[in-house]
């Protein structure tokens, strides 16, 4: 009886999901057929539109991945130490050392330092090893169609047919990450209009290739104000009797910027840091709010203005932190 009543309930699950995905599916395709004139009506050819999106489906996993992100759940010091090891630094040496004559080049017309840009490739995509190889046009049309950030992944799927409609990316080529990011440094397609360059001049931006990737890289991080060498953070011990409107725990916005002298008191170790205490920082303690119980004093870092133009690039405490730090690394080593 008990097996009998289990199979029910087994196949009762599977026609209901059989049903709902069929009844997504019909929903999707209503969906595609309303995006593609709102695509023409901004500027996008019907050609364009109904070639790129005759292939789109609505891709379940997208939405899985969206709900549930794992690095949400990792503590801060797991989530750097995962993303800067040794292994990283390994291979990022063997890649800097095969194309360290167009990396120098990039470094000194962007002026912006080599160790950061392979940070950023490292930890976006180990090098071009993890590029993704989701369609990102199915990517973005399901997030699209899905309610909860409708109207941003909207903007950027039009973004990319505007990008493909003008023969600046490829359309054989537009494979990545779940979200529709793309390239070795995973640009999503606003990033990809507003700042990818075409380095090597063959009429397509190669953001799967060294020289456009690189030089597109540096390009962003120059536009949005990153100052080379200038410090991004800096690791501190927190004295408890500072006040929690001092504790920045959002990415969303970075508050209370004070001169680092101001912060004197607050801060145990505050005669060995090695900064000019003239800078402008903030204080950050990013496991508060993300891990249940997490002492809220550390770990605590002062962070600069170049952590913030990290923060332009990736919107998580956590993820400037691992850049930041594997940028370090790399400075010792080359
Ligand atoms: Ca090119």
């Amino acid at each position: 009886m008990l097996k009998k009543l289990i199979s029910f309930y087994i196949l009762l699950i599977l026609s209901f999901s059989i049903n709902s995905s069929f009844a997504n599916n019909n929903e999707f395709n209503i969906w595609v057929k309303k995006f593609k004139s709102q695509a023409v009506k901004s500027g996008v050819s019907q050609n364009i539109a109904d070639e790129v999106m005759s292939n789109a489906i609505f891709l379940p996993k997208v939405i899985e991945y969206d709900r549930f992100q794992p690095e949400f759940y990792e503590d801060t010091l797991t989530y750097i130490e995962k993303r800067t090891n040794k292994k990283k630094i390994k291979k990022g040496l063997v890649l800097y050392k095969k194309e360290k004559l167009i990396i120098d080049r990039i470094e000194k017309e962007f002026l912006i330092e080599k160790e950061l840009l392979l940070s950023l490739m490292g930890i976006e995509t180990n090098f071009g090893n993890y590029l993704g190889k989701m369609d990102i046009v199915s990517s973005l049309a399901t997030l699209s169609f899905d309610k909860r950030r409708s109207e941003f992944f909207t903007k950027e799927l039009i973004i990319l047919l505007k990008l493909v409609d003008q023969k600046i990316i490829d359309k054989k080529i537009l494979f990545g990450s779940w979200a529709g990011a793309f390239g070795n440094f995973q640009f999503m397609p606003r990033t990809i209009r507003n700042y990818a360059i075409d380095y090597n001049k063959n009429s397509t931006i190669e953001l799967k290739k060294t020289e456009d990737s690189f030089a597109s890289a540096a390009n962003y991080l120059n536009k949005i104000g990153w100052k080379k060498n200038i410090p991004c953070f800096i690791k501190i011990d927190l004295n408890k009797s500072i006040p929690n409107k001092f504790l920045n725990s959002s990415a969303k916005k970075i508050k209370n910027k004070k001169k680092v002298k101001y912060f004197k008191k607050y801060i145990k170790n505050y005669n060995d840091l090695k900064i000019d205490k003239n800078l402008v920082a903030a204080i950050i303690t990013p496991d508060i709010d993300i891990i249940p119980g997490a002492n809220t004093y550390t770990p605590a870092y002062l962070v600069f203005a170049n952590y913030e133009k990290v923060l332009n690039w990736n919107r998580s405490l956590r993820f400037a932190l691992a850049v930041c730090t594997l940028k370090n690394s790399f400075k010792n080593e080359i």
